[in-house]
């Protein structure tokens, strides 16, 4: 009687109903009465997936028909976060299914709180993956994703006394979004010999296996592919012989060693580690999805010329950048064509996104390590190189060259990306600028400007305002005529009419402290602490990175602190109050990185308990930042901080986030050009320090946040070793530029108008737009829709 469809108010919420109860029943096999929260998460993602499934298989068969451009975005990373409210917001049922489970006794955030991140990625290159995959599917472009299916992604992180500690993240224990594609294979071979021009012979075989994600587009039945790759034993590798003999361990070796390779994601933001294990992920990957592309190519049985107008791929960042050379080797080893016809192709195919300047990240490749695995494409990288250096007839030598004559010899895969690419293209107009200025100056003045271009990178607005902050979309809804403005973000600009509107900003402001009080309870319940939803919350969420100046933030907490202690109550009284916010990840190996987090613990557990500070100063480190614990944080922020060195951050997706969501940033001035000059005087000449930041290193040697050994390095890379991310130089002006924002805070009408005109100013950084760009100036593709 209690499931009957007259209990309900919509037919479609009946459905919905009976189909997670469906799920809970016969796919689960568990009983209605014994459902708890992860079971109706289970049944419910089910009954959407059933859905996206139908316009899945359209678009893929629609796709396939009409035999149009398609782009192919390789990426190691593709941070996804949850997936079940992306996908019932989607596909358009989210308010059935709030409903639904409602009637069934749940309460939606309940049970979408059962998700386990999809975390196959570090940070902002990862996720800005994600957000194109959301875009591309959403604009109706035909796309796939190429990635690796990581049985482990970025770890867990816990904090114990203070310390990082890492917990792996075993992910795949119930993931109701891929479907196992066990007919699609690819073997793919390592080691052996390479024979100059013919073939390559004698290696180690794995296997990739294809797992398929389907990802939905906003408002349009269009749903796109991202295929990762899994690594297992060829057929026939297991050793049966040892097996009976008794040798289990080396029986399963092979099988082991197979399995390694898309084991886990490597931790490391903006570094490079050069490890054997690493190039053979890339080979792996970028093989089996090369195989792939072609293998769709070849059944149009259309000529090879016509490659390059029906297929562009995008290397995200140069991890990718082997399938330069995979192609062409399929395409003179296998495919029989000529060098330049090849190369041709080649270059006409792909595009290549820079993401950093910073040295440590370029990725480099040890000739030896790189021979012995992949002996066939050194030769290739060989020819490629010097057929490059010969048509620019010793204009540039040695430092355009892809080998660079190091001990040992490496290669360069961002000069192998540049050569190879039709396109190359930084992620924001200063980083853009400057790597064109720098590190590939030479290749502009051989290949003329015109090879070189910005996109500007962008986040999606479905996933970092409507799903994250569903009261202040609605509010923005309700003067922007609709929800039209999460497919065309310019529309935000409507907002102006409304920065003078008191109904409008008492609504707003409600709004984010609402949300404050959310991030507070979090706060509550994952680290004990109280902290007031009236302060002014500050934030800086990211990976833990020098470059990213987190030891800069804590400095001048510390320097607050130390402020507000030597003040009398009166003045006290004067204070704005305020939450400092940190969180992110360092990589394992990372010390410099580990050490930064310790000092913000050991400086949150002396002032969050000192009484004469009270709410004045609190000090939080949030623990496994991650995507959906920013869909918590970036709704709550005042102010959020992306200080890192000038000229360092290529472009950054964060700040975006943040200002979308109402909140209002304090940023690094563009001053790349002047780093050198102050690293060289920090070297060479004589620098005071700031006698502020001196009394901070002097509390912090004297012991007041703990045994003050463990903090001696961070202090003196700041005072001994050159100061090299110019912590010193930016000090003075940080905190002058925190004066200004407690003033500012001060004035709440005029705080609410200078959010509201940021949010209104927003419509550029669409990740909508950032794709349109990709497809405009790069790929070359047009959008496809079809009826449902
Ligand atoms: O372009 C996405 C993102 C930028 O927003 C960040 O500024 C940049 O640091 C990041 N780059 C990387 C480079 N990693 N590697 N390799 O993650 O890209």
């Amino acid at each position: 009687q209690k499931y009957s469809a007259q209990a309900f108010s919509s037919k479609e919420e009946f459905e919905f109903q009976k189909e997670t109860v469906r799920h809970v029943e016969t796919s689960l096999a568990r009983s209605l009465y014994n459902c708890d929260e992860l079971a109706a998460y289970a049944g419910a993602s089910l009954a959407i997936r059933d859905r996206l499934v139908i316009s899945w298989n359209k678009t893929q068969q629609h796709q396939t028909f009409v035999d149009q451009k398609r782009l192919y975005y390789l990426s190691l990373e593709f941070l996804m976060g949850r997936t079940l409210d992306n996908a019932m917001l989607n596909t358009g049922v989210k308010s059935i299914a709030k409903d639904g489970l409602g009637e069934l006794g749940f309460r939606i955030e309940d049970v979408l709180e059962q998700e386990h991140d999809a975390a196959l990625g570090n940070g902002g290159l990862g996720r800005l993956a994600a957000c194109f995959l959301d875009s591309l599917a959403t604009l109706n472009y035909p796309a796939w994703g190429y990635g690796l299916r990581y049985r482990y992604g970025i770890f867990k992180q816990e904090i114990v006394d203070g310390y990082q500690v890492e917990v792996p993240d075993y992910w795949l224990s119930f993931n109701p979004w891929e479907f196992p594609r066990f007919d699609i294979t690819v073997d793919i071979m390592f080691y052996g010999n390479g024979k100059q021009c013919t073939s390559w012979e004698g290696g180690e075989i794995v296997q990739a296996v294809a797992y398929d994600v389907p990802i939905p587009g906003f408002g349009t039945s269009v749903t796109n592919n991202l295929r990762l790759w899994s690594s297992k034993a060829a057929s026939g590798e297991f050793d049966f012989q040892k097996f009976n003999s008794g040798d289990y361990e080396s029986a399963v070796a092979d099988e082991q060693r197979a399995e390694t390779i898309s084991a886990v994601l490597y931790p490391n933001d903006n570094l490079d580690r050069g490890k054997e294990l690493r190039l053979k992920q890339q080979y792996f990957w970028v093989a089996a999805s090369l195989h792939d592309i072609v293998r769709r190519f070849k059944k149009s049985r259309r000529p090879w010329k016509e490659f390059s107008e029906q297929v562009a791929i995008q290397l995200n960042d140069t991890h990718p950048a082997l399938a330069i050379v995979e192609l062409q080797r399929l395409l003179i080893d296998t495919e029989g064509l000529e060098w330049d016809e090849g190369w041709d192709i080649v270059t006409q195919t792909f595009g290549y996104t820079n993401h950093t300047v910073l040295p440590e990240a370029l990725e480099k490749w040890s000739v030896p390590l790189f021979q012995n695995l992949l002996p066939r494409h050194l030769q290739i990288i060989y020819d490629i190189n010097l057929f490059f250096l010969q048509s620019v007839e010793k204009r540039f030598p040695k430092a355009i060259s892809i080998i660079e004559e190091s001990t040992p010899k490496s290669i360069r895969m961002a000069f192998l990306a540049i050569i190879g690419s039709h396109k190359v293209n930084g992620v924001a107009e200063l980083h853009s600028d400057l790597i064109q200025t720098t590190i590939f100056k030479d290749f502009v003045k051989i290949f003329g400007p015109d090879k070189f271009t910005n996109v500007t990178n962008g986040i999606t607005p479905r996933r970092w305002l409507h799903q994250a902050n569903p009261r202040l979309s609605e509010l923005i809804a309700s003067k922007v005529g609709g929800l039209g403005f999460l497919k065309d973000l310019t529309l935000l600009s409507e907002l102006e009419n409304y920065v003078d509107d008191k109904d409008f900003k008492r609504e707003w402001m409600e709004i984010k402290y609402a949300n404050k009080v959310r991030l507070a309870k979090h706060i509550k319940s994952a680290n004990g602490v109280t902290v007031n939803p009236s302060a002014l919350f500050d934030i800086q969420v990211k990976r833990m990175h020098e470059y990213k100046r987190q030891q800069l933030n804590i400095f001048g907490v510390i320097h607050r602190y130390l402020t507000i202690k030597a003040m009398t109550p009166e003045e006290r009284k004067k204070v704005v109050p305020r939450v400092s916010i940190f969180g992110g990840k360092a990589a394992p190996g990372y010390w410099m990185a580990k050490t930064i987090i310790h000092l913000i613990n050991c400086v949150g557990n002396i002032v969050n308990k000192d009484k004469d500070i009270g709410d004045l100063l609190k000090v939080i480190f949030l623990e496994d930042y991650n995507v959906s614990k920013a869909e918590i944080i970036c709704p709550a922020s005042d102010i959020s901080e992306h200080i890192s060195t000038a000229g360092t951050e290529a472009s950054g997706t964060s700040n975006m986030k943040f200002v979308l969501n109402g909140g209002l940033i304090i940023g690094t001035c563009d001053g790349a050009n002047e780093v050198e000059d102050l690293r060289h005087k920090h070297f060479y000449g004589k620098h005071e320090l700031d006698p502020d930041l001196r009394r901070v290193f002097d509390e912090i040697e004297k012991g007041a946040f703990g045994p003050p050994e463990g903090f001696s390095a961070l202090i003196n890379s700041v005072t001994v070793h050159g100061d090299y991310y110019l912590v010193s130089d930016d000090f003075r002006s940080y905190i002058q530029t925190h004066a200004l924002v407690d003033e500012a805070y001060k004035d709440q009408d005029e705080w609410a108008a200078k959010t509201i005109m940021s949010v209104a100013r927003m419509g550029f950084f669409s990740s909508d737009r950032c794709i349109q760009d990709y497809a405009e100036s790069i790929w070359n593709i047009e959008p496809s829709t079809f009826e449902a």
